[in-house]
Formats: structure tokens, sequence, C-alpha cells
């Protein structure tokens, strides 16, 4: 038994690896650790080597065809994987019917995305497989696994840290997670923009001031003004985040544009009849 499992969590996160202590490590010391000791999260890193049947413990070999590296075999990995799904039975006292999603860290998977980690955040189990050495046997790949996921286009040397990046960005959807339980909403992403700039005491800092609005209570000035910021952001680094954005809030432009014209005729309204007061 894993010193993180808990029975009565709302998710089990169970990570296959040949590195479990990197996983329990990068656990404990996250605001994971913190939800894992309140008992929301449970966590179960299993070491796919205990699962090896050969003499030696061996647990990869080379590649048929041949080329670089070598492979993780079928057989410790599918042990390890049934290991887990038994387990998830037994605490579950069902027989088979869940289908847990089995999810294989890989460049060469879908890219994983807020939208992912909300999603998966509604499954109970997860089942993280973590590859190492050149990659695994693909057959083992076929029976088990039910989604190929990447975290960017970069290559790293394991699944390990793909697999913890993935249950932060999991976990924080979790209700109960996240101390306030608005955080999870208003930050980068929920809207597909990216976040605003923020501030804090003291109202100056090496002489450059916190921005008027924010001091001034008007809580409506404030949200347009974050707006404005979380737009200007996102179109300067994230066109195509931006462009989506605006191709779904239509109405958005519509209103700035009404009011920028309310706001120009009360000028020129202004400007004409201080013109005319000169005048006379
Ligand atoms: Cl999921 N694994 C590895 N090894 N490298 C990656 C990755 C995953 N995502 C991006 N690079």
């Amino acid at each position: 038994m894993d010193f993180f499992q808990k029975s009565e969590a709302a998710m089990f996160f169970h990570v296959l690896t040949l590195f479990p202590d990197m996983i329990r490590d990068g656990f404990t010391t996250s605001i994971l650790g913190r939800a894992a000791e309140k008992g929301i999260l449970s966590l179960e890193a299993v070491n796919i080597r205990d699962y090896t049947k050969s003499r030696h413990k061996k647990v990869d070999d080379y590649p048929y065809g041949g080329g670089a590296g070598m492979l993780m075999q079928a057989q410790p990995v599918y042990d390890a994987c049934q290991a887990v799904i038994e387990g998830i039975q037994t605490r579950k006292k069902t027989a088979g019917e869940e289908k847990v999603r089995v999810i294989y860290l890989t460049p060469t998977g879908q890219v994983f995305s807020q939208q992912l980690a909300r999603e998966l955040a509604r499954e109970e189990d997860l089942i993280f497989l973590c590859g190492h050495y050149e990659g695994i046997d693909e057959r083992v790949l076929q029976r088990i696994v039910t989604d190929y996921v990447s975290i960017g286009d970069y290559v790293l040397t394991g699944g390990e840290l793909p697999a913890m990046v993935m249950m932060d960005a999991i976990a924080r959807n979790v209700p109960g997670v996240l101390g306030n339980e608005e955080s999870a909403q208003t930050e980068s992403f929920d809207d597909g923009l990216l976040e605003y700039p923020q501030y804090t005491r003291p109202e100056i800092w090496e002489g450059e001031r916190v921005p008027e609005v924010l001091l001034s209570g008007d809580h409506a000035k404030v949200e347009e003004w974050r707006l404005e910021k979380s737009l200007a952001k996102t179109k300067e680094v994230r066109p195509e985040l931006y462009e989506s954005w605006a191709e779904s809030h239509q109405e958005y432009f519509v209103k700035k544009a009404k009011k920028e014209e309310r706001l120009r005729r009360k000028l020129l309204k202004e400007a004409r009849k201080k013109a005319e007061e000169e005048h006379f």
C-alpha cells in the first residue's frame, strides 16, 4: 500500500513507472501533496520492474529490425497495469465493467490542453504509463492504452515529468484541491485568454505606481481594464488564441464600437459648445 493511498478520495492517480520515487517526491512537495493529506487525492506509484518475470529483473530489450536504444518489454508493463486495474476493482467492489482510462505519455500523442485537463478531472481513476528508453513494445500499447498524450513539441527523457505536469493540471480542477474555488476559474485559458497582470502592496515600488484604475474601487472599470489587458497580451503572444476568442465574442467588439462612438459624439458636442461660448 502506497503512503498516499486513501480509499475515500475523489480522484485516484495510478502511475506505472520505472522511477516511482520521482513521482512520489514530486507529489509530496507540491499542492497535490496537501490535497493528498486532506484525502481528496490519492496517488499510487507502481514500479514496473516489480512485475518482471525475468531472472535478472530485466524490463527492456533490443528493437527487432535494429536501431538505436532499448525498448520496454510488453510483459512487465501489462502485468503492472493488470495489477492496478485489479486494485481498482477490489476498492470499488466491481468486476471489470468500468473502463479506466490508461494514458501513455509520448511525444507522438495529442497535445495536452486545459480542455483535456478539465475532461480528465471528471474521472475517478486515471492510470498513467511512463515510457523510458526508446519506447514500449507496440503490442502492449495496443492492448491497454486509451489515450496517447504529449505535453508539447520537445523531447524529454521519460514520461514521469509529463505525468506530473498532467496530474497537477488535472488535480486543480478537482473540487477542494485549491483552497480558493475561484482561482481555478479566473485564470489563464479559462476563457481562452491569457491572464491580466496583477499587483500587490506597496502602491509605489521603485518609483512605479500600481495602475490607478485598480485603486478606484470601481469593480466594473477594473473588470473592463483586466479584459483589455488580457486581450492585448493574448493578441501579442498567442495570436491564434486571440483570433478564436474574437470569433466567439463578436458582440464584445460591437458593444465596444458603440461605446467609442458615444464617447466620440460626447466629446464633439462638448467641443462645439466650448467653441460657441468663446465665439460670443
Ligand atoms: Cl509525454 N514524453 C516524452 N518522453 N517527451 C515528451 C512528452 C512526453 N511530451 C513532450 N515531450
